[in-house]
């Protein structure tokens, strides 16, 4: 027999420069005289994965011998980002690297630009998954990431003449080096067809289409190594490779067709966050790699054990939304039909294997199937789902309790099939993503299901990992907190609190704000290459980072700017605390209001930053293509974070999180996370202001005029004029009329109403920022007291509440 690697490699100076002058020989192919950074990216990255491939069999071994219950985390977005320092951060072998490129005359950070972004996530959900990941390898949680291998992730934008244009992501292109393609994992997956019964208690599934899931792994290396987890994408290919018939008849073309039609299935990411379009490609997505996902884990658990009954004690299944919801009736096709349970047993195991996290309550957002589309698709399923239905139905009327019905069944009224009731009856744990957003969720959408089941739905706070979003993109205030307190915080970031002692400390204090100092000069100069624009580093950089939705009201930022544009047109001599408004976010391809909101926010930059009467007093930035790398820039250089939904409206937020971890003040509404975030930096240390939760959901009763709240607020009104004079679009004066329109119409998302109030807060942090010694004290507590909101404390709870399985 072979022996195992057993103690992983050792780096040094002289192993990696060794091994990065192999790698790029017999791995890529190229002498050192004729590689290009993009060689020495890819040997770098071959280098550092043997690195974590030692501690990776380490812990997969570790997990088989243990026989332990392992969680499954199905999402349909992981977004990544790039993994080379990520991993270099986390085995802690940067001082070698650096010092090994050093003497072959090369740069650390040259080849991690090389490195593409995995962006296969549209924004807060699927980052979340990739922070989960981390700390579920942190927490030496034996867990596999499933979820989809798109060959083109979330598109990339760009601008032209201040509109978002979308091309094409390519992320594979050039490589990939941190899978492993896994060839012989796969699994058939059927589409479509006709369902059969043989009289004998079997069903058959006689499928129209077939295809195969085939496995791609990538190693999460966990902070020092200690555990890495696996990654396991999904990719469609045809179960034969040419259609024979065709291929021997000529028709070479056409006898490629299976094969294409195949492979669709995985080509790319939908981009719309937020609304859900009923597409049959999107449910034969969601239902290709939940299904290859679960028949992969039986076959892992009937490798250990082989009765099924045994399996709530081994597996624990969580679906980070809907989009992998059709588990529900497909783990119990796969127990009824494939391993012969009979149907009462196999919902009984399904219900304790089954947890589902909730991240929106938008009812656009709330995935509904026609009845016929999922018919067509999924014929089977389409008969469980009918079947737990009734039986549900008949165990909630047996209990006699007074709830609605109708808002329980998961098929509405015969004709739509309602993903989030399916979740909820096959769950375990339901769970919110903030406190405040748990108990809307108990109040509105399964306000039913929580009279009948009351301990079903947790709350989970989110959290975001602290080694991507302090300790790698931050590497000033990292080397700082270090110094001070030294290292305990990266891998326990409650720690970190140590650090608000020095709060205070005039030394501190100085050193604090040379970080942010050196981080707003390195943003300065993206900002400068990117755009073209100069800004003053000393000015106060306001970010407002995200998908642009109208209600995280990108609009109100934008309004704000051009009353605060109009204020310093009219006294430039009075005293301007110098600003930079940053922003940065895609809107989905079919998002029309959004995509104006966009070009909006590039015609005010225009007439701004060309005012020679308002000069360094006011700039205005919208970073094209923001994403994981950009986000790495941006967040650490900010000094105000713009968190301004539509309280209610955000189920979370996780950028929040970033920027505050990273020493910016919150302007924000009561809304998510947020409320959190509050009462951790205290209210002096945050901007909170406008409408509750609960005045607007009052408000949406009673219904809201936008009219005289405009007409009596001279400011606001006169940036109204401005949308509809032309101002910012001379070249096309009705361009903002529709703009206009919705506001003056209605306002759903309230921009007006909350409009005078975050005015005023936004010129408290005007007159807070000259105080430059109080605002770095501040922005120290920011960074001192949240360091609750890591993900590694969220996932401890899931594990606790949820999952049932041990941490480290
Ligand atoms: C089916 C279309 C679709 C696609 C994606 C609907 C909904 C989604 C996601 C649920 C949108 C999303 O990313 N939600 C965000 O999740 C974050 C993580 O929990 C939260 O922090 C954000 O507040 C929430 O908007």
């Amino acid at each position: 027999s072979v022996e195992p690697v057993t103690a992983p490699r050792v780096a040094t100076t002289e192993s990696i420069r060794l091994g990065l002058v192999e790698k790029l020989a017999y791995a890529v192919g190229k002498d050192p005289e004729h590689a290009t950074l993009q060689d020495w990216s890819v040997a770098l990255g071959l280098l550092v994965r043997d690195h974590v491939v030692d501690h990776w069999f380490a812990a997969t071994r570790a997990g088989y011998s243990k026989h332990g219950k392992r969680v499954y985390y199905l999402s349909m977005e992981f977004l990544i980002g790039r993994l080379l320092n990520d991993a270099i951060a986390n085995l802690q072998i940067e001082a070698p690297i650096i010092e090994a490129l050093g003497e072959l005359g090369l740069e650390l950070k040259d080849l991690l630009g090389q490195e593409s972004d995995a962006a296969l996530g549209n924004g807060g959900l699927g980052r979340l998954a990739a922070c989960f990941l981390d700390s579920m390898s942190r927490l030496a949680i034996p867990a596999y990431g499933y979820g989809i291998r798109y060959e083109h992730g979330l598109f990339r934008q760009r601008f032209h003449d201040g509109w978002q244009i979308e091309e094409a992501e390519d992320w594979l292109v050039s490589g990939h080096v941190w899978e492993f393609e896994r060839p012989e994992v796969k699994y058939t997956i059927k589409f479509g067809g006709h369902i059969s019964f043989d009289g004998q208690g079997q069903t058959h599934w006689h499928a129209e289409q077939t295809v195969l899931a085939v496995a791609y792994d990538t190693p999460i290396t966990g902070w020092k190594g200690a555990h890495v987890n696996t990654l396991r994408l999904w990719s469609s290919k045809p179960t034969e490779i040419l259609d024979l018939r065709r291929f021997n008849s000529g028709d070479y073309l056409n006898a490629a067709e299976k094969l294409i039609r195949a492979e669709t299935i995985s080509r790319v990411l939908y981009p719309d966050d937020t609304t859900a379009e009923g597409k049959e490609l999107r449910l034969k997505q969601e239902f290709f790699f939940t299904s290859a996902s679960l028949q992969d884990l039986l076959r892992r658990f009937l490798t250990e054990f082989s009765d099924l009954k045994l399996l709530p004690d081994h597996v624990s299944i969580q679906m980070n939304d809907t989009h992998p919801a059709i588990a529900v009736a497909e783990l119990m096709r796969l127990l009824a039909d494939e391993h012969r349970l009979p149907f009462i047993e196999a919902f009984e195991i399904t219900r304790k294997c089954l947890s589902y996290t909730n991240h929106t309550l938008l009812p656009e957002a709330l995935e509904r199937w026609h009845v016929g589309l999922f018919r067509k698709v999924l014929p089977r399923h389409m008969q469980i789902i009918e079947w737990i239905d009734y039986h549900h139905l008949a165990e909630v009327q047996g209990k006699g309790l007074p709830v609605s019905l109708d808002a329980i069944r998961i098929i509405d009224h015969g004709a739509e099939i309602r993903m989030g009731n399916l979740a909820f009856i096959g769950s375990k744990r339901v769970n919110g993503v903030s406190a405040l957003h748990t108990e809307l969720m108990k109040q509105t959408v399964f306000s039913e299901f929580h009279k009948i089941y009351p301990d079903r739905i947790v709350n989970q706070t989110n959290g975001i990992t602290p080694r991507r979003w302090l300790y790698e993109c931050n590497p000033p205030l990292r080397n700082l907190l270090i110094e001070a307190i030294g290292t305990e915080w990266i891998g326990n970031l409650e720690k970190i609190d140590a650090a608000t002692a020095f709060a205070t400390d005039a030394s501190f204090k100085e050193k604090f704000a040379a970080a942010k100092r050196q981080n707003k000069l390195r943003l300065a100069a993206e900002i400068k290459a990117r755009l073209g624009i100069t800004v003053d580093p000393s000015a106060l950089f306001d970010v407002q980072i995200k998908r642009i939705h109208e209600y995280k009201r990108q609009l109100m930022n934008i309004l704000e700017t051009i009353a605060l544009y109009h204020a310093i047109r009219r006294t430039p001599g009075a005293e301007w605390t110098p600003r930079v408004k940053i922003f940065g976010g895609k809107a989905a391809p079919g998002y029309h209001i959004a995509k104006r909101i966009i070009k909006l926010a590039n015609d005010v930059a225009k007439v701004i930053n060309n005012d020679p009467i308002v000069g360094d007093r006011l700039k205005v930035a919208f970073l094209p293509n923001y994403n994981v790398s950009l986000a790495e820039i941006i967040i650490p250089a900010a000094d105000l974070s713009e968190q301004i939904s539509t309280a209610g409206m955000e189920a979370s937020g996780t950028g929040n999180m970033k920027l505050a971890l990273n020493g910016a003040l919150t302007i924000g509404t009561l809304d998510g996370a947020n409320v959190e975030i509050g009462e951790r930096v205290g209210p002096d240390n945050i901007y909170i202001f406008g409408l509750t939760a609960a005045d607007v959901a009052d408000i949406r009763i009673h219904g809201y005029d936008p009219r005289p709240t405009i007409e009596g607020d001279p400011v606001l009104a006169e940036v109204m004029r401005s949308l509809v004079s032309g101002e910012f679009s001379s070249d096309d004066n009705g361009r903002y009329h529709g703009i206009s329109d919705v506001l003056y119409s209605g306002d759903y998302f309230l921009v007006t109403a909350d409009f005078q109030a975050y005015f005023q807060r936004q010129r408290d942090a005007d007159r807070d920022f000259r105080d430059s010694s109080r605002w770095t004290e501040r922005a120290i507590l920011n960074t001192t007291k949240v360091g609750w909101f890591s993900s590694d404390r969220t996932i401890r709870g899931y594990a606790k509440d949820v999952w049932n399985v041990p941490v480290a």
